[in-house]
């Protein structure tokens, strides 16, 4: 509605906000798997603002019987690298709205290959910055989907590659 110009951007601003906080809920109350099968990291990268479709992406991971961390926007590479290590991430999910943020991901992505030397994480990305699997998977990724639809189907291809 907002990008209709139907809504003002302060609209949109705090329908955002009730889209997070019922996100945080339903994760709260939603059952937890017991005996959790990998660990998905989930961030955007650089100066992406985009965190809601990450937010609806890990839940998927959540329900799959996944141990999920989510972290938002940006953390600097040290801190990233630490909390890869100490909880063996086995997933990094990056979302990317914009060329900007595509940029950022494959910069973040190939300090990350270049600088861990065993049990690296597999990547997958996804969102409207990204046209094509070929930009995804230029930018260094291992997975890419358009569509959080085939979601599902995509965590059981990914499960199999780790
Ligand atoms: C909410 C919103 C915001 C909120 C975000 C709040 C938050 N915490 O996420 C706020 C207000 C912060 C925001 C800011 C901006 N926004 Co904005 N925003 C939106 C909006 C309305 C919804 C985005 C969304 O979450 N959609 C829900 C997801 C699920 O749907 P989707 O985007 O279609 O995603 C599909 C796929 O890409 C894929 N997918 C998406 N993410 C992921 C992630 C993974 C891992 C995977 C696998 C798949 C996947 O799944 C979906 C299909 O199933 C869109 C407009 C729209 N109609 O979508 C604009 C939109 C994304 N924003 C846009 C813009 C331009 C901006 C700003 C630059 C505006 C400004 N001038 O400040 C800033 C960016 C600031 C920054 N540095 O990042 C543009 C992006 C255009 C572009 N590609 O460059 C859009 C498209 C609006 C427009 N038409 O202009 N925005």
């Amino acid at each position: 509605m907002w990008e209709k110009g139907e809504i003002t951007v302060a609209q949109e601003h705090y329908s955002s906000g009730i889209i997070s906080s019922l996100l945080d809920y339903l994760s709260e109350v939603q059952n937890i798997v017991a005996g959790k099968k990998h660990v998905a990291l989930f961030m955007s990268p650089g100066e992406e603002e985009h965190t809601l479709s990450l937010r609806f992406v890990s839940e998927f991971f959540k329900e799959a019987g996944w141990k999920i961390i989510f972290i938002g926007r940006s953390i600097p590479l040290w801190d990233l690298r630490q909390i890869i290590d100490q909880e063996k991430i086995d997933l990094l999910v990056l979302s990317v709205f914009s060329t900007g943020s595509l940029n950022s991901a494959e910069y973040l992505i190939k300090a990350l290959k270049s600088e861990i030397a065993s049990n690296q994480p597999k990547i997958f990305i996804g969102g409207r910055g990204i046209d094509s699997e070929e930009f995804a998977l230029k930018a260094g990724a291992d997975v890419y989907l358009d569509d959080i639809g085939k979601l599902q189907e995509k965590i059981m291809e990914i499960e199999e590659m780790i």
